[in-house]
Parts: C-alpha cells; sequence; structure tokens
C-alpha cells in the first residue's frame, strides 16, 4: 500500500520537529513518527496542528504513508538506536526505498550501513545537518553522502530546505561523496567550529585581561570586527552574548563558569587527525584546552602554588596603542583560523585517498557558507582558492591566503609573545603559530630525533640529499654487535 507523504521523520526531538517543519513549509506532506506516541500527538496537535503532516501510532502506518521510492529520515540519538530503526523499518520497505540518516552518527558507522543496506537494495545515506535548532527550522546547511543512487530522489527536499547563499540562491546541500563522506565532512565541520570558538575565546580573553577591556567595549569590537573579513556567525553571537544582562543587570558571561562541555565530534576529528598522521593541531589543542578548562577545581589549587604571572592582572603590564593592540588581535584570530581551515581541508584530502572518496573542497566550503555554525563570509575565499586550484595541498599556499598572511603575522606574533610573557594561555593562538613556522620551516630538527632514533633502537635515517628510500646506519657508541632493525637495508 502507498501513501501520499513525499517524506517521512522519525524522531520528533527539537531537531526533527523543526525540519519537518521546514519541509512542510516548503510544500512537502510528511509523515512523522516516535516510538512515544504520545510524542507524535503533541506534535500534530502541537506546532504542526493545521499543516501538512500525517501522524502515525506505529511504524507499519508510518511506512504505509509514504510515496515510492520510500524517503525515510532518521533524527535520533547516533549508535545503537540507528541500527535498532533501520531493522525495524527493514521487514516493511522493499529495493529502491532511501534511509536517510540526519543524527550526528560516527563516519564509519555510515559507511557500514550504507553497505550493509545495499546488499539489500536498500538506498542509505548518512547526512550531516549543521545550523542548530534555529538552522534546522530555517535553513540548515546540509552534508549528504552515502549511496549516490539515492540522490536524485532525495535532491529536491533536502535542497528545499537548506540554507541559501548569494548570488543565486546557492543551496547550502550538495552531495559529498560515496559511503560515509557525508557524515566525515560533518565531522570535520565540528572540529573546525571547536578551533573557531576556542580562537575567538583566546581573542577574549587577551583583551580583557591584558588591555582590560569591559564586557561594552567587547561588545563593541566584535561587532566591529563582524564588518570585517572575520564577518561570521560566530563573531556575531559573540557580540551579542557580550550586551547581555540579566533581570538584575548583571552581564550573563560573567556568571558562567570556566568549564567547557563537549559531545564527542571534535573529540571524533582529532583522532581521526592522529589515525591518519595529519597535523590538525588547531583541533586536537581545541579539544584538549576544554579538557584543561574541566579541570577546575584543580587549576584553583594550582594557582596558589604553580608560580608565574598573573594573567588577571597582566594589564598592568600594557604599554602602548590599545587600538593597535585590538588590531594585533583580529591579526592573531584571522591567522590561526587560516591554520584552522587549511588544517581541516587537509585532513579532508587525506581522508579521501583513503576511503577513494571524490570530495569537491569547493563546494564543501560553500556548503558551509550559509546555515552552519561555522558560516562565514571568508568561505567564500576558500570555494575560490578550490575553483583556481582543485588539487591544491594546502590552502595557505594559495595567493590569498599568503597576501592574508603577510598581512596578518606581525600581529599574530605579538599576541603570541604578549600571551607566553605574561601569562595569558592562549593554547590555540600560539600552536596555529608554530604549526605556521614549522610548515615553513625547510629543515626541521627531526634529524636529531632520527640520529636518536638509530642510536637506541637501530631504525636508521636518510640522507640529506640523499636518495628516498635508502636507508643508513651508524655504529653511533662503538659498541655492541649488528643492529637487528627490520627497516636496516643500508
Ligand atoms: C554581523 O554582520 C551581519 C552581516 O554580515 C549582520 O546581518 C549582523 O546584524 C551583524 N551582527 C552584529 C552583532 O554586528
Ligand atoms: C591574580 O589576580 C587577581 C586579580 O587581581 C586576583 O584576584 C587573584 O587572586 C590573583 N591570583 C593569584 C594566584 O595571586
Ligand atoms: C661498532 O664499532 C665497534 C668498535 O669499532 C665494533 O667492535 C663493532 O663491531 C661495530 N658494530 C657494527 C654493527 O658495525
Ligand atoms: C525512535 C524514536 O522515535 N525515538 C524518539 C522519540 O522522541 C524522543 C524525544 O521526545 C526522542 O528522544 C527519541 O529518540
Amino acid at each position: 500500500m502507498t501513501g501520499n507523504a513525499d517524506i517521512g521523520l522519525i524522531g520528533l526531538a527539537v531537531m526533527g520537529e523543526n525540519l519537518v517543519l521546514n519541509m512542510e513549509s516548503r510544500g512537502f506532506t510528511v509523515a512523522v513518527f516516535n516510538r512515544t506516541t504520545a510524542k507524535v500527538d503533541a506534535f500534530v496537535n502541537g506546532r504542526g496542528k493545521g499543516k501538512k503532516f500525517i501522524g502515525c501510532d506505529s511504524i507499519q502506518d508510518f511506512v504505509k504513508s509514504l510515496k515510492k521510492p520510500r524517503k525515510i529520515m532518521m533524527m535520533i540519538h547516533a549508535g545503537s538506536p540507528v541500527d535498532a530503526v533501520i531493522q525495524e523499518l527493514l521487514p516493511l520497505i522493499e529495493k529502491g526505498d532511501i534511509i536517510i540518516d540526519g543524527g550526528n552518527s560516527l563516519y564509519t558507522d555510515s559507511d557500514r550501513r550504507v553497505k550493509e543496506l545495499e546488499k539489500k537494495g536498500i538506498l542509505f545515506v548518512g547526512t550531516g545537518v549543521s545550523g542548530g535548532e534555529e538552522g534546522a527550522l530555517k535553513g540548515p546547511s546540509i552534508m549528504p553522502g552515502g549511496n549516490p543512487a539515492a540522490w536524485n530522489s532525495i535532491k529536491p527536499i533536502l535542497q528545499a530546505i537548506s540554507a541559501k547563499v548569494q548570488p543565486g540562491d546557492q543551496p547550502c546541500c550538495d552531495w559529498v561523496g560515496d559511503g560515509g563522506a557525508g557524515h566525515y565532512v560533518k565531522m570535520v565541520h565540528n572540529g573546525i567550529e571547536y578551533g573557531d570558538m576556542q580562537l575567538i575565546s583566546e581573542a577574549y580573553f587577551i583583551m580583557k585581561h591584558y588591555l582590560g577591556l569591559n564586557n561594552q567595549e567587547l561588545k563593541d569590537v566584535f561587532a566591529q570586527w563582524n564588518k570585517s573579513e572575520l564577518d561570521s556567525y560566530l563573531i556575531e553571537i559573540t557580540s551579542d552574548i557580550f550586551g547581555k544582562k540579566d533581570e538584575h543587570g548583571e552581564y550573563v558571561i560573567d556568571e558562567i563558569l570556566d568549564s567547557a562541555g563537549q559531545k564527542g565530534t571534535g573529540k571524533w576529528t582529532a583522532m581521526n587527525a592522529l589515525d591518519m598522521g595529519i597535523p590538525a593541531t588547531l583541533i586536537g589543542e581545541s579539544v584538549f584546552a576544554r579538557c584543561l578548562s574541566s579541570l577546575k577545581d584543580e587549576r584553583v589549587k594550582a594557582a596558589k602554588i604553580l608560580p608565574g604571572p598573573n594573567a588577571s592582572e597582566s594589564s598592568k603590564h600594557f604599554q602602548g596603542d590599545k587600538k593597535q593592540f585590538i588590531e594585533y588581535v583580529k591579526n592573531a584570530l584571522f591567522a590561526s583560523k587560516l591554520v584552522s581551515y587549511a588544517q581541516g581541508f587537509t585532513m579532508m584530502r587525506h581522508a579521501a585517498k583513503e576511503y577513494g572518496w571524490k570530495l569537491n573542497y569547493g563546494s564543501i566550503a560553500l556548503l558551509w557558507r550559509g546555515g552552519c555554525i561555522i558560516r562565514s563570509t571568508f568561505l567564500g575565499k576558500i570555494k575560490e582558492a578550490f575553483d583556481k586550484n582543485p588539487n591544491l595541498e594546502n590552502l595557505l599556499s594559495d595567493s590569498w591566503f599568503v597576501d592574508q598572511l603577510k598581512v596578518a603575522q606581525t600581529g599574530w606574533r605579538q599576541v603570541a609573545s604578549a600571551s607566553l610573557l605574561h601569562g595569558i594561555p592562549t593554547p590555540a593562538f600560539t600552536s596555529a603559530l608554530s604549526y605556521y613556522d614549522g610548515y615553513r620551516c625547510p629543515t626541521l630538527s627531526a634529524n636529531l630525533i632520527q640520529a636518536q632514533r638509530d642510536y637506541f633502537g637501530g631504525h636508521t635515517y636518510e640522507k640529506l640529499g640523499g636518495k628516498k628510500g635508502e636507508f643508513f646506519h651508524t655504529n653511533w657508541t662503538g659498541r655492541g654487535g649488528n643492529t637487528h632493525s627490520t627497516s636496516y637495508n643500508a
């Protein structure tokens, strides 16, 4: 039996509700189901009242209410619940039907599901959806990947509900790639989001403590930056945050405990970077900075014991032109952000190689241009860089990036030195700068590491200017017998 719903959605939590309201507002008829059926009734008689929704009390009725090929989207908890719902659906659906997982699933799970379901003739799509609750309702960034045969059927719906960017109302939704590519790209998006948030927080911290800016001044600085090359959603809400007072007239920001939470996608990104051996230092540093922040009690104790300059009193040491230094902080933030995005896109390049995905990096930058948390005008420059050279090895070597770094690096170095000197923790600014200097250093200190490895472990080394793959071993101590390294072939 076939019904007349264009698409069905399982999982009526806030994201799910907002997504179906968005779909309905674009003219689609949507079937909705939630295992807790009271949730379905509450929605259909509440926010969904008088609209083209088909509320279903059972998963059987839900499946029956859908047009073929059936398009079923899930917005439920990642992990085993996704597999459980797929198992419930399987006996009820048929070849050619499409299951879309819009939750925050691990990309390796999506990769597995695509393969498993393909054997049964079911087309599985794992899609990143970013933009929070408001984005889901008004237009999120959508990053679908999986079985490519599904794309033509779901494209009109997903592109209709996605955010649009100008010129030309370009949808922030396009096919990302095979297998787990959609959820992979969403994961990297979240890692970059961690980096952006950490960088903005460091800019705030140094301006508050070293320059002594108050909340109103901080609000104004961020509003100003929102009109520059830093124009982005996160900068904009940061400005709003500094202006917000509670019912007693106190600034809310000053009442919030300095201990950051996390749900795990940043950690996944950092772990994947480690697995692939890619120096995504900004994302890693941002995850660790949250971990360090959560050791509040330990930090309070350590503050009384460990010697060093007091960051909160660093403004005593500030000499010079505040306006100039604010510009330096902006430089530091922007340059670090360039490094962070370059690292994120490098990760995607390596993952594409490893998994055999054909990722279009310019198009991914465009997906993030609107709707999502990291949306910014700057992403347009990344799109342009990949349009110029689709095989760009590292974004930092694009000419626009080089020009920006020429301008920004003096301020960046000033801010990094001042924070190190005065005990102001800015791990992302400083590690971004270390990465930058390492990346542009033709001869690093790793020759010594190789010597040490060869000394104690007979691990051998290649020679400067020598042939690649030709290994040497030195008899460092004049003691001992033959070396036993397996890679020894000099
Ligand atoms: C930030 O800039 C955008 C336009 O790019 C504007 O719509 C928004 O109101 C600005 N927000 C603040 C807080 O300045
Ligand atoms: C650092 O300075 C602040 C502000 O003057 C003060 O409240 C705090 O106790 C100082 N911390 C230490 C460890 O002396
Ligand atoms: C290292 O040098 C010592 C002293 O010259 C020698 O006895 C030993 O055999 C050498 N070892 C190897 C692996 O060549
Ligand atoms: C399977 C399913 O639909 N579960 C969802 C029902 O709604 C609650 C929220 O009220 C979600 O948490 C469940 O995941």
